[in-house]
């Protein structure tokens, strides 16, 4: 058998993309919770737009989600009956902590996610929880600025005390903080961050990076201090750069573009900054607040495993022409030219399998840790037919040519993975564009983008097929 007997199969969600019931249970608002569906979500991402409260102007896609909230038993059962090995889902930071740094944790949020976990013991899946998946509470937002402040390091800590004290018996994997890279990209989103006139983005960027570098650090030591045995992995949003042209400009730019990603996971795998990013840092007049004590929680708290969501390659040239011309509008978080040797999604994003296969390689030349692909899925139009089937032959195409080299980077290449958490098992709201039309799961959600629907969860013929490739551990794909 090409895969470890022990491998995770499963699905991935995150709290404000599925749960709703957002002033429920005693939950604080966060940062998701006022990034609106519309023209104006991206400026509010980016920390352009500042919006700290909700207004009937707008509609905020992450307050009902697909009420999994309410649904959790259900949903559960439905990933035991594809035959899950494991479900990767994220803490509401503000379901615990309502104001980001109380005291006391709040009972009704801990209680949720007990019995939550308690559902997936049941069946034998394994939980594995991201502490922060791009949820700042905004009372630290209106308090600190954000992770702009070194003070918000204390507030996570104790966020992830009162958690690991909780569920120390129930969760052995752990990631600190989803997509940690995405900082650079959507700074609201990853870290709360409001830019004010006069700051320099950039420094801004950075220092805050760092302290959610030096966080992460303190929450491994923590973790494995109060939980002896867990496993804490950081997490990227990964996919290799390659140069659109051969010629030694783009080859360096790719370099480069990979190493600007590498940032995070270099310093929270090795334990300290890349050479090159101080000497950048430097030249570029950015001065991180880098104290010796933050070097020594740095070096103390690597982490265990590298964990990363994998959509697609990327593409990058120097050539303006080809830039220019050749522009992928696709993702708009990261930029990139587009490859002309890809086909896209119906969201324009790249599909690139064999990307996967170097990028874990890349991975793990690396660092020599274990792997964990804790998101990687097709975002696409379904259709119901009149008899209520979903026919998702495409998701399928996407995911089987996915497996098939993760397969090879294991059976061929030798990399040691843990497993495969693949993104949106059901339909949720989509992170980047709020919609709900853009569909990964293998269970389908009756809700549209205006929010109507009876939200009844159905079975997607990719659901039937993701149970037999977990049946035969990955042997039969379904070719
Ligand atoms: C990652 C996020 C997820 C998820 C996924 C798909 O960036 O960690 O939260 O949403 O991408 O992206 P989207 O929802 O924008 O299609």
């Amino acid at each position: 058998m090409a895969l470890p007997e022990n491998f995770l199969w499963g699905g991935a969600t995150a709290a404000n993309q599925c749960e709703g019931a957002y002033n429920e249970g005693g939950r604080g608002l966060s940062t998701v919770d006022v990034i609106p569906y519309g023209p104006d979500r991206f400026p509010v991402m980016r920390g352009e737009m500042k919006m700290l409260d909700c207004d009937a102007a707008h509609s905020y896609p992450a307050h009902q989600a697909i009420d999994m909230y309410h649904h959790y038993k259900e949903d559960i059962k439905l990933f035991a009956e594809m035959g899950f090995k494991c479900y990767r889902l994220s803490i509401a930071w503000t379901r615990i902590l309502p104001n980001g740094d109380d005291d006391t944790p709040n009972e009704e949020g801990l209680a949720f996610y007990d019995s939550l976990f308690d559902e997936c013991r049941k069946y034998g899946i394994e939980p594995l929880v991201t502490i922060c998946h791009f949820d700042t509470p905004i009372a630290l937002i209106k308090k600190y600025g954000g992770w702009k402040d070194r003070r918000m390091i204390d507030a996570y800590l104790k966020y992830c005390a009162a958690i690991f004290a909780r569920y120390k018996g129930k969760v052995k994997y752990w990631l600190t903080f989803n997509e940690i890279n995405m900082l650079l990209h959507l700074p609201f989103m990853g870290a709360g961050i409001l830019f004010e006139p006069g700051e320099d983005p950039a420094e801004v960027k950075y220092r805050a990076a760092h302290y959610e570098i030096v966080a992460s650090a303190k929450a491994v030591r923590l973790a494995h201090e109060m939980m002896p045995g867990a496993m804490v992995g950081c997490m990227l949003a990964a996919g290799q750069f390659y140069p659109r042209t051969c010629s030694p400009a783009d080859v360096w730019a790719a370099l480069e573009a990979d190493r600007d990603n590498y940032f995070f996971i270099d310093a929270q795998a090795r334990g300290a900054y890349p050479v090159w990013a101080k000497k950048r840092m430097e030249k570029a007049g950015i001065r991180l607040d880098c104290t010796p004590e933050d070097e020594a929680d740095m070096q103390a708290g690597t982490v265990d495993f590298i964990s990363f969501s994998y959509y697609s390659s990327r593409c990058v040239t120097t050539d303006k022409e080809l830039l220019a011309k050749e522009s992928a509008a696709g993702n708009a978080v990261f930029e990139s030219v587009r490859n002309p040797y890809l086909k896209t999604s119906d969201w324009g994003w790249a599909i690139d399998p064999e990307g996967l296969r170097t990028t874990m390689n890349s991975l793990y030349d690396r660092y020599q840790k274990p792997l964990f692909i804790v998101e990687n899925g097709l975002g696409a139009n379904d259709a119901v037919e009149p008899d209520g089937s979903i026919h998702d032959g495409y998701r399928i195409e996407y995911m089987r040519a996915h497996i098939r080299e993760l397969i090879k980077a294991v059976d061929e290449d030798g990399l040691p993975v843990l497993g495969y958490t693949m993104w949106g098992p059901i339909d949720l709201v989509s992170a980047s564009t709020g919609e709900m039309k853009k569909r990964y799961g293998f269970i389908y959600v009756d809700k549209d983008n205006a929010g109507n629907g009876t939200l009844a969860r159905s079975r997607k013929d990719s659901f039937y097929w993701y149970k037999q490739v977990i049946a035969t551990n990955g042997a039969d794909l379904g070719d």
